[in-house]
């Protein structure tokens, strides 16, 4: 076996130096714990050679440049996509796999109802055989990374061992990679430990384990995005969460964003949305122009997760993002839905399984309103307007993605970056609903927020394998990123009200809302900041609203609807509540109660009560 890696002694330079010895220590790195867990990967998976990622920029461009040689990345048209590269996955490989995802802890019940469960010893007995030599023949990536920004209370830090070098580079933008985490990590041993390998990428033989008891996490048989970035779902949520409930903190599927009014008042919101509901699009709004024009600004401080902790001098919520890039769904976006998106991904960026057209450029379902003549498929298939009209194939993965630096994002908040975080005014739950629930509505208070997040239904998506379109409980949109007992996260959630002299303001919203004909009635996108605005005057205990069984809710003239194509009658038709229809929606809600039977914090049985005593 030879030993490759970056050279620690030519500063931003990767090289493949001899100077490790044969036990696949490095050289250059201090750190006794690190060199533990890669000598016993080694000796386990058996790779032909070592490569220590130190995240130069030189080291990038030739993993990219490697990466292309063998034909794992396809660059694309230069001039109109600079640093832009096209990953096309195994067909078999394209979501991520909540079956194949285990919480892997000494009892079942600390995993809980809503989890698959393996004990730790079955699962790595199971596994075990599996790494072993899977690496024969191949480089094995060391990829220190780091969650958070360097020097926040909350950051964390990671090994991440892969043989794919999509993963090594699509590691390197998603998080702050290299030395730097190194740097955070010091001599400690406090680092999650991550093994990952796409072996055969037989979904037979795929598994995510999640160890949060030894905070370790092994996914084998996938190279997708949210089962093979291991800082991401499995770091960042899945034992973010369980570290999040010793710690007494929040590890949250939530975007986090910043408007700042005309008043140069800047007020910060966090928001969960299943997977796919337009969490991305909402972080980075473009406000409408009369909106603009009056000096209002969105800016993004994170679009998929939030870790949020009681600031103990003023008794707020403070909140960062522990990511460092954007693993966005494509098909619909575009310079109209998202023009900061498009933006963010208008260089240095990774596509995966969108469509390659003749010039080098790439498409998907939704960048443009009129199909291209002809251009290579997501499989890499001849793919025409004719074609798809009597196949019903489409020119990308319905769950293509770009992944991108978050520096590329025009309307980066300037506190990205700061790791004392921002702080949380307010929270927004909400799903993909195309009945029953109103446009916005405002909790009474932390515990009723609580229940309206722990209840959150959504039509599912591409995002996970499965059927798409039926409505599914998703609590806080975090069930499929639960790393322990979902009874103890809502009595998590319940408790940290307790720590907070003054708490966010809880909402629900529905941007998804269908008429009769199918048709959706809220413009959406932009157009959100209408809701938005309501929101956080809400926040500042400013806004009017009613008093309602669902909760606080604004009449037409309390949300500016100004310049809107939408009557008085239509608006409260969306935010109409039908009596019949909401005795559905508790009944739906029956699903995870029965999941908890015996077991559920009991403010959830008295809001029920409450809920169901006001209809
Ligand atoms: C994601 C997801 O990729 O939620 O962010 O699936
Ligand atoms: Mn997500």
């Amino acid at each position: 076996m030879s030993i490759a890696t970056a050279n620690r002694d030519v500063p931003g330079i990767s090289v493949r130096p001899e100077n490790f010895n044969s036990s696949g220590v490095h050289g250059g790195i201090a750190n006794v714990h690190v060199h533990q867990f890669v000598q016993q990967a080694v000796k386990l998976c058996v790779p032909d050679q070592v490569f220590w990622c130190n995240g130069s920029d030189y080291e990038r461009n030739r993993l990219l440049a490697d990466a292309v040689n063998e034909g794992v990345l396809i660059p694309l048209n230069p001039r109109k996509l600079p640093g832009c590269y096209l990953h096309r996955s195994n067909p078999n490989d394209v979501a991520r796999t909540e079956q194949c995802t285990f919480i892997c802890t000494t009892t079942e019940d600390d995993a809980g109802p809503t989890n698959n469960w393996m004990p730790p010893v079955t699962a790595k007995e199971l596994l075990t055989p599996l790494f072993s030599g899977c690496m024969r023949g191949r480089t094995m990536f060391v990829v220190p990374f780091m969650m958070g920004p360097a020097g926040s209370p909350l950051t964390k830090v990671g090994v991440q061992i892969t043989d794919s070098i999509y993963v090594a580079i699509s590691m390197g933008i998603m998080t702050r990679m290299g030395d730097v985490a190194l740097k955070q990590l010091g001599d400690s041993d406090s680092f999650t430990r991550c093994l990952h390998s796409v072996a055969d990428c037989d979904p037979a033989r795929r598994y995510i384990c999640h160890f949060p008891q030894d905070n370790a996490v092994w996914s084998i048989g996938s190279g997708y995005g949210g089962n093979a970035l291991l800082g991401k779902k499995c770091l960042a949520l899945r034992l973010g969460s369980y570290m999040g409930r010793q710690q007494q903190w929040l590890a949250e599927h939530m975007l986090i964003l910043g408007a700042k009014a005309p008043s140069g008042e800047k007020t910060y919101i966090a928001a969960a949305f299943p997977s796919a509901c337009g969490k991305t699009n909402f972080a980075m709004l473009i406000p409408p122009e009369k909106d603009r024009k009056a000096g209002w600004e969105i800016t993004t401080v994170g679009d998929d997760i939030a870790w949020m902790w009681v600031d103990k001098t003023t008794g707020t919520l403070r909140g960062i993002n522990p990511e460092n890039g954007y693993f966005g769904v494509l098909p619909g976006t575009n310079w109209q839905t998202n023009q900061n998106a498009m933006q963010s991904m208008s260089h240095d960026t990774i596509y995966t399984n969108v469509a390659l057209l003749p010039d080098g450029d790439v498409w998907w379902e939704g960048k443009t309103k009129e199909p291209p003549a002809e251009c290579i498929d997501w499989t890499g298939q001849v793919w025409t307007p004719a074609i798809a009209a009597t196949t019903d194939r489409k020119a990308a993965h319905p769950n293509s993605r770009f992944t991108a630096p978050m520096t590329n994002n025009p309307a980066l908040d300037p506190a990205a970056n700061d790791p004392a975080g921002v702080p949380i005014s307010g929270i927004v739950f909400g799903g993909r609903r195309s009945k029953t629930l109103p446009l916005v509505f405002q909790a009474f208070n932390w515990v009723h927020g609580v229940y309206i997040g722990a209840t959150v239904g959504s039509e599912t998506t591409a995002a996970a394998a499965g059927q798409v379109g039926v409505v599914r409980r998703d609590p806080m949109a975090m069930l499929p990123f639960l790393g322990y007992n979902i009874r103890d996260y809502l009595t998590h959630w319940f408790s940290m009200r307790k720590l907070m002299r003054d708490c966010p303001r809880i909402f629900h919203v529905n941007w998804f809302r269908k008429d009769a004909s199918g048709k959706f009635i809220w413009p959406g996108y932009g157009e959100n900041m209408r809701v938005l605005k309501w929101i956080i005057d809400r926040c500042h205990g400013r806004a009017y609203a009613v008093e309602t069984p669902l909760g606080w809710m604004p009449q037409p003239q309390d949300l500016d609807l100004d310049g809107l194509d939408l009557t008085p009658d239509t608006f409260a038709a969306l935010q109409s509540v039908s009596h019949e229809e909401f005795k559905s929606e508790i009944l739906g809600q029956e699903e995870l109660f029965l999941k908890l039977a015996g077991d559920l914090p009991k403010e959830m049985i008295f809001q029920r009560e409450l809920l169901i005593s006001l209809l």
